[in-house]
């Protein structure tokens, strides 16, 4: 069975006059479902009503565990298509023929909260393929930043337990900012490097579509002649890798907390297909010495400009799930879902991922017979001697279940050469609890990443550490952390340590109290050599020069009231929507407003529901009684206000610009000319400059961001 007739199987086709009868699980047409059986229309219930116990004890038993982690996530089908063969590195078929396409299943998510909780959490999110490939099924189960918190996976657990809701109380959810969390990294210094990311606006998206992805551990390809190359693999999104600001992302939380969710099946349903670009970095076997880095290590990038990516192909998501629970939910994804041309390596964290994902399926889905469900099931046919337990489904026929057989012909017959068979990697060393001083390296990186940020992106990293710490209880757990951060860079540690009101030592001193504090609390691996990166230039690691020149699929806020000039609202959205934004007039309530050429103008949300922090940018047209009104409205004042706050693109024509004096966007007494410096803020008085106005917002919309607005912290949004 493919897996798209996957759907049809189940359900007949519905319509007018084509609707099924109502029956239980057991086909039998039921007569009245909305009554249950009782003794006499005022009695007690009878026991012999099998379609309410049915019904009642299939709702009963509704929910499976969510995931221990990563519970909170949503998925969408599409295809990953070559683009450049892999062939001189791989067997693996469907990365090798250029025009090839494989159908896939991929789920985003965020790691610590629950099921329900927001998509804007500040957390890594996840990024999780399932190819469904003619050998089999393969699983990339990555993340959308490159590095990990833990080297060895003996410390997930740790980790995990640090991250989530403490223990005693289950507060908070799904938020790093608390004392276990911080206590834990403080006391795991190989952490370092990826705190810098999980600070960085990468922990905040504006949309799944617009985030990376990175397998994070390094495997092998193994070519035709079965040699190997240690490989990293990355997913690029092709709108860019955009962000919102901390301050909208917790106010989304409370205006929609679906909000990735919602865009990303928006977007899907539009046609606006999310696309990313697969590209790889490889290391042949034997030169992996040659770098300041162990390949091994999942708390380590590769630069670019040591090892370039080279592109492999495409990903295109172009179908929503029927079912979330059926699809998104039992998707069982495991990095131990390989095809032949990809192996491990010896990396200590994806040695202990290959045990634990297919022990969590058991117990989230309850039965070794998970690949069984549709949404796990390869395309091509399973044959093996494994047989029954929980909920089989495959009718395995005839009385053999063994091999070697000859009843059944001796079938299945081994793949030999062309079946999966394992690269004979060379052993050698006694068997110890240990780890290489080649991971020792805890802050290389962690300053390189610090470097080549753009100064807003830095500014964003100081404000999220002294958030997460300023919330933190535990004053010896925040002081172990500015210590921690002087490892890095003393600059970042000094900016980090003022909003805490805690000094900075010198490198050494600080070095010399954590080795102390380390020494106290029996941390087993404190850092040992460091590596010098500072030679290297790494702009991958930013996301400053992304892509900038698109508005597709940006949502635009277009505010209006009575008497709105409805020729200038119709040529600033003509000009969005062709370039695929989506625009969205918002009201003071849902009723139609009248335009000044008296034709109606129906809203699609109104003041009291839409809000700036769910949109990309805003326009105020003319109209003297619209501006008039909308200058009466405070949650309008505070719209613009706030989306200047939030450095986004904002423009007025005619009469609008007075709403954006209003707003307090300039200091009090600035003038129109002051407004139109501010940078992202663009309009016109003159009604007739309104295509000119609208090429300009196009423009200041595609920046994402105007980083560049000095005026922002004294505009009280
Ligand atoms: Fe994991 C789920 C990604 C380390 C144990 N992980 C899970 C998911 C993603 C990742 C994207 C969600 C899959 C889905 O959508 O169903 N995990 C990673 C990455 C890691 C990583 C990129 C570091 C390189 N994980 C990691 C370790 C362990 C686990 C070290 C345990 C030793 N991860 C799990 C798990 C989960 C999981 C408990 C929970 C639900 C599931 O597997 O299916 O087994």
């Amino acid at each position: 069975m493919s897996t798209d007739d996957r759907n049809e199987k189940d359900e007949a086709p519905r319509g007018p006059g084509n609707c099924p009868d109502l029956t239980t699980n057991q086909g039998v047409a039921v007569g009245d479902d909305n009554n249950s059986l009782r003794g006499g229309a005022r009695g007690p219930t009878l026991l012999e009503d099998f379609i309410l116990r049915e019904k009642i004890t299939h709702f009963d038993h509704e929910r499976i565990p969510e995931r221990v982690v990563h519970a909170r996530g949503e998925g969408a089908h599409g295809y990953f298509e070559v683009t450049n063969s892999l062939k001189k590195l791989t067997t693996a078929k469907f990365l090798r023929k250029v025009g090839q396409k494989t159908k896939v299943f991929v789920r985003f998510s965020t790691v610590a909260g629950s099921r329900g909780s927001t998509d804007l959490a500040r957390d890594v999110r996840g990024f999780a393929v399932k190819f469904y490939t003619e050998d089999g099924i393969y699983d990339l189960v990555g993340n959308n930043i490159p590095v990990f918190f833990i080297q060895d996976a003996t410390k997930f657990p740790d980790v995990i337990h640090a991250v989530k809701p403490e223990q005693d109380n289950e507060i908070p959810q799904a938020a790093s900012a608390h004392d276990t969390f911080w206590d834990f990294v403080s006391l795991t210094p190989e952490s370092m490097h990826m705190l810098m990311w999980v600070m960085s606006d990468r922990a905040i998206p504006r949309s799944l579509r617009m985030v990376e992805g990175f397998g994070v551990n390094t495997f092998r390809l193994l070519d035709e002649d079965g040699k190997a190359h240690f490989v990293k693999f990355h997913w690029k999104p092709k709108l860019g890798v955009h962000s919102v600001v901390w301050d909208e992302a917790q106010k989304i939380s409370g205006k929609n907390s679906d909000y990735h969710r919602l865009d990303l099946w928006q977007a899907i349903e539009r046609g606006q297909y999310p696309e990313w670009e697969f590209a790889v970095q490889t290391i042949p076997e034997g030169e992996e010495g040659k770098f300041p880095f162990d390949v091994l290590d999942p708390t380590k990038v590769w630069p670019e400009q040591m090892v370039p990516l080279q592109k492999v192909g495409r990903l295109v998501l172009d179908r929503n799930p029927d079912n979330f629970f059926a699809e998104t939910e039992q998707v069982a994804f495991c990095p131990s879902h390989v095809v032949p041309g990809i192996d491990f390596s010896e990396d200590p964290l994806l040695q202990g991922r290959l045990f634990s994902y297919l022990d969590t399926q058991l117990s989230r889905l309850g039965s070794p017979n998970f690949h069984e469900l549709p949404i796990n099931r390869p395309e091509n046919a399973i044959d093996n001697n494994q047989r029954d337990g929980h909920m089989r489904h495959m009718i395995n026929k005839g009385p053999v279940a063994y091999s070697p057989n000859s009843l059944a012909k001796g079938c299945p017959f081994h793949a030999g050469a062309k079946g999966f068979n394992t690269y004979p990697e060379k052993m050698e060393g006694k068997k110890v609890r240990e780890r290489s001083p080649r991971f020792g390296d805890h802050f290389g990186q962690a300053e390189l990443f610090w470097r080549n940020q753009s100064e807003p992106e830095k500014q964003h990293v100081v404000d999220a550490f002294s958030f997460e710490l300023s919330k933190v209880q535990a004053v010896m757990v925040r002081k172990r952390m500015v210590d921690l951060l002087t490892q890095v860079d003393v600059q970042l540690a000094e900016r980090v340590a003022k909003n805490l009101g805690l000094t900075v030592d010198d490198q050494a001193a600080a070095m010399k109290r954590l080795k102390a504090e380390w020494a106290k609390y029996g941390v087993t691996s404190p850092p040992g050599q460091r590596r010098d990166y500072d030679d290297v230039k790494a702009p991958e690691l930013s996301m400053a020069d992304t892509v900038k020149d698109t508005i597709e699929s940006r949502q635009i806020a277009v505010l209006v009231a009575d008497g709105v000039d409805g020729a200038q609202v119709d040529a600033i959205k003509s000009a969005l929507t062709a370039g695929g934004a989506i625009v969205e007039v918002v009201a003071p309530t849902m009723a139609p407003v009248k335009r000044s050429d008296g034709k109606p103008l129906a809203p699609q949300q109104s003041l009291r529901t839409a809000a700036s922090v769910l949109y990309d940018a805003v326009y105020v047209p003319g109209g003297a009684d619209s501006a008039a009104a909308l200058k009466k409205e405070g949650v309008a004042l505070h719209f613009v206000a706030e989306a200047f706050a939030h450095y986004k693109a904002i423009a007025a024509t005619g009469d609008g610009l007075d709403v954006l004096l209003a707003s307090g966007i300039v200091p009090p007494g600035g003038s129109e000319a002051d407004l139109l410096k501010e940078p992202g803020v663009v309009g016109a008085r003159k009604p007739a400059d309104v295509q000119q106005v609208a090429q300009q917002f196009v423009k200041a919309i595609a920046a994402h961001r105007h980083w560049d607005r000095k005026n922002v912290a004294r505009v009280p949004a």
